[in-house]
This record gives C-alpha cells, structure tokens and sequence, in this order.
C-alpha cells in the first residue's frame, strides 16, 4: 500500500529531548481508521501486561493517559496519541501508539494468528511508522512471540528499539545480568536495550533516557510532502502536567469491571 519512506539520519544530539504535550487521538481497528499519516509515528508492541501503556504515560507524564488495564489481552485497539517533543533541535511532532497486547494464553499460537494481519499490515505499509519499540518485562525475558514480531518488524524494514520494563522489580546487580540476556536474545548489544521502570520513572527521562531514543527514531524517517520544522519555529504553550485528556483511548470491551492486579509470575 504505502512504501516505508527513506532514512535520513539527522545530526542533532539524542539527548534532552522531553515531551510536553499529548493527547489521545483516536483509535482504530483497521486501516482505514488510522489518523492521517502526517507525521512520524512510533508504535510500542509487546505482550498484554508488558506494559506499554505504563510506559506510554510514564513517557509522557500523564498518569491515564493510556489506559493501564489490568486485564491482560482485554485492549486490542490501536490507540494514537499525539506528542509534541522538545530538545535541542527544532519541535518535533510525534505519534505514539499503543499497539494491541499479544501473546496471552496463546502461546502455542503464531504471532500473525495471535496478533491479525492488521497489526502486521500495519507495520509493512503505513509511510509514516518510523519504528517499534518492543517491550520485554524484564522478569519474564523475551518469548518466542516477541522474537517472532522482532524479525516481522525487520522484514517490513523497520527498526526495533528493545526496552526491558519494570527493572524496578530487580536489584541493581540483576540489572545488568538481565540486559544481557535480552540483548543477546535479540543478537544485539547490551548497551543498545533500554531498560527501564514506569513506577520509577527509571531509563525513561533525561541523559540517555528512552525519551532521547524515540526522539532520535522519530527524525529517522523522511515523510514525503512534508516541510522539517524550521529551527525559527515559534514555541507552543506548554500545557500543565495535569491537563485533562480529550477524549479516551477504548479497550475492547468497555464496561468490563477492573479486576484485582493481574501481574505475571517472575521468570523462574
Ligand atoms: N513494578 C512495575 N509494574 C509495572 C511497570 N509497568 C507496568 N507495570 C504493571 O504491569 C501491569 C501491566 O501494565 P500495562 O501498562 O497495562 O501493560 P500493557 O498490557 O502492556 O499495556 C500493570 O499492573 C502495571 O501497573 C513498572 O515499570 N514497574
Ligand atoms: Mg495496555
């Protein structure tokens, strides 16, 4: 449908990149549902219960923002959420999107059973998606089905940043040993996997923070028709923290009530 654009490395530093305003956009169930695809767009993916939409608020500084469900696989929306980065280069407008859960209780399942040829024609056409960030709760490690969705996103040539969640559950010794056993789970280093704790607002802001890293995928991707912001651009108002969302990222089965945590097991 749509090619993957060109990749245009840009000079300016990864780091002090912070994110000042989002909102949820909108959700969709296919394609044609997506927003207009006018800026770059970088899609959290992981198992249910990896937490993806913990990040996305840690991320972004707004508590609820995505929805943190307690019920593992309950969202299989694409939620969308426009983001406003600043930092060292002009403002960059970003779209972060929460992608549908996989993996729970469907192990034996294959990644494109589990997740639909919607997520995975999501991933080869849309112009505008200039990476995924895969996420591993860093007790349970990596599963087949993450593997599996690395080497999807690789094919549709579109590079992964692999980030380890909830570190605040390992001591600082753990850390390291954990971060390399993903890494090379992934075949890739151990200095290139984030990892990181929404709870405490670990590996996500600051020097080195994820925060830099999706800033940096971000200005990867050309986006035909559309002008680079000029370095003269006026600033936009920052709004307060604790500005109200505009409307409500849905699950898929609203109404449903909360139950109590439903946290996996630690890896044994
Ligand atoms: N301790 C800890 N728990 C977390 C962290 N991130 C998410 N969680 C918990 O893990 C569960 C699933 O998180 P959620 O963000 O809904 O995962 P998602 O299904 O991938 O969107 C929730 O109970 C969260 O509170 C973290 O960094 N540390
Ligand atoms: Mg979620």
């Amino acid at each position: 449908m749509c090619d993957t654009g060109s990749v245009a490395k840009q000079s300016t530093p990864r780091s002090g990149w912070r994110i000042v305003h989002t909102e949820f956009e909108t959700s969709a169930v296919k394609a044609g549902q997506c927003p207009t695809a006018d800026r770059p767009e970088v899609a959290f993916a992981g198992r249910s219960n990896a937490g993806k939409s913990s990040l996305i608020n840690a991320l972004t500084n707004r508590r609820g923002l995505a929805r943190v469900s307690r019920t593992p696989g309950r969202t299989r929306l694409l939620n969308f959420f426009a983001a406003r980065f600043k930092g060292p280069g002009p403002d960059l407008g970003v779209r972060l999107v929460d992608l549908p859960g996989y993996g729970f209780a469907q192990a034996h399942k294959s990644i494109r059973e589990t997740w639909g040829g919607m997520i995975e024609g999501y991933l080869h056409n849309r112009e505008v998606l200039a990476g995924l960030v895969l996420l591993i709760d860093v007790r349970r490690g990596a599963s087949d089905l993450d593997l599996a969705l690395a080497e999807l996103a690789t094919e549709a040539g579109r590079p992964t940043l692999v980030v380890g969640t909830k570190a605040d559950k390992l001591g600082k010794s753990e850390r390291g040993l954990v971060r390399r056993r993903v890494a090379e789970t992934f075949g890739v280093q151990a200095r290139d996997i984030v990892l990181t704790s929404a709870t405490e607002s670990l590996g996500i802001h600051g020097h080195d923070g994820l925060v830099g890293d999706i800033a940096e995928l971000a200005r990867s991707i050309e986006i035909p028709g559309l002008e680079p912001p000029s370095e003269g651009a006026p600033p936009e108002a920052e709004p307060t923290e604790a500005e109200p969302t505009d409307g409500e990222p849905a699950d898929g089965e609203p109404g449903e009530a909360e139950p109590t945590d439903a946290e996996p097991p630690a890896a044994s």
